[in-house]
């Protein structure tokens, strides 16, 4: 049994996104560098360039390498960390977005386009237009709306657009205040800008107030996943600082969404990142951790497990 393994051990891989596509399962990861460097709270340890998918159609099997399908000396705007992707689908064209840091240094999330899964994708010329941060996730409704959440604080640098532009200064803000909010957008018909101003994704409590900046067990930090069960939106995350995977529920796309609870605690390693697919009738829970570097925080390896929901629609925990 793969459950809980190192799925991919011939490189390291992170930030597993799992998109289903033409009846196979597709994994979307960051490829982690076999490099030293020292670790810092801005991220400078995760300096990716490039990134591969893999394809899995048997859950006992481990998943095929497709090969290079972006690199960073082929996205034109881009300089350096191309962090946590994620891909959609339309009208017969493949589509990876990911974040990088543009020739300024400020996080960006941008398009490249491809004519099957595993890519290859070509890079846009430019990022998507008032696009920031990191971490893209993107979803399609129901109805073929597709919406990306995105946002990352601190290395994500999220919390230095607090005020609508970039602060080179800003900071998550302290104590008994509103959380920083991860952001959402529509995207436009033709997937490759926003059809609309990113706005807050909201993250209240059982009482409706909205998660307070001081509150590090359950205020979003980076890693957002939306995904649809039984007609409500479910958006989860990493909570950073206190490494735990979390989750919230919405009977609406833009929320406010009501936090729920936690589904995956602390793993080996800083960083927790995940993804959520049903695949042959059976949902699973995509993660990483570091068990192949034996705890080295920027060699991880990605892993799966299986994922099921209580009567009520909470999820059931799991364990790393
Ligand atoms: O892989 C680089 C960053 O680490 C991701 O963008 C974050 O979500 C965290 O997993």
């Amino acid at each position: 049994m793969l459950e809980k393994k190192p799925l991919v051990t011939h490189m390291y891989t992170a930030d597993p996104s799992a998109n289903v596509f033409n009846g196979k399962l597709y994994i979307y990861p960051s490829h982690d560098r076999d490099i030293e460097m020292e670790s810092n709270d801005n991220g400078d340890q995760y300096d990716m360039n490039d990134y591969h998918v893999f394809e899995m159609d048997d859950m006992n099997q481990a998943p095929k390498d497709l090969g290079l399908a972006l690199h960073l000396d082929d996205v034109p705007w881009a300089s350096k960390q191309l962090w946590a992707p994620d891909a959609a689908t339309k009208n017969g064209k493949y589509y990876l977005y990911f974040p990088a840091r543009d020739k300024d240094g400020i996080f960006r999330i941008g398009v490249a386009v491809g004519a099957a899964p595993g890519g290859p994708f070509k890079a846009q010329k430019d990022y998507i237009k008032g696009s920031f941060s990191i971490d893209p996730c993107v979803f399609t409704d129901d109805d073929g709306s597709t919406y990306m959440g995105f946002g990352g604080i601190w290395g994500g640098q999220l919390d230095k657009w607090v005020s609508g532009s970039f602060d080179p200064e800003g900071k998550e803000p302290e104590g008994n205040v509103p959380a920083v909010c991860p952001k959402i957008a529509k995207l436009s018909d033709d997937m490759l800008e926003f059809a609309e101003k990113p706005r807050d994704l909201v993250i209240v409590d059982e009482a409706g107030k909205p998660l307070q900046a001081n509150d590090h067990d359950r205020r979003y930090f980076e890693g957002p996943w939306l995904h649809k069960y039984n007609g409500t939106y479910y958006f989860s995350y990493s909570t950073g600082d206190t490494h735990r995977l979390v989750y919230a529920t919405s009977k609406t796309i833009y929320g406010p969404y009501t936090y729920r609870g936690m589904f995956l605690p602390p793993v080996l390693g800083w960083t927790t990142h995940h993804s959520i697919v049903e695949y042959k009738g059976q949902w699973y829970l995509f993660y990483h951790d570091c068990e192949l570097s034996k705890g080295i925080n920027h060699k991880r390896c990605v892993k799966f497990c299986k994922l099921s929901y209580n009567a009520d629609g909470t999820i059931v925990p799991m364990t790393p």
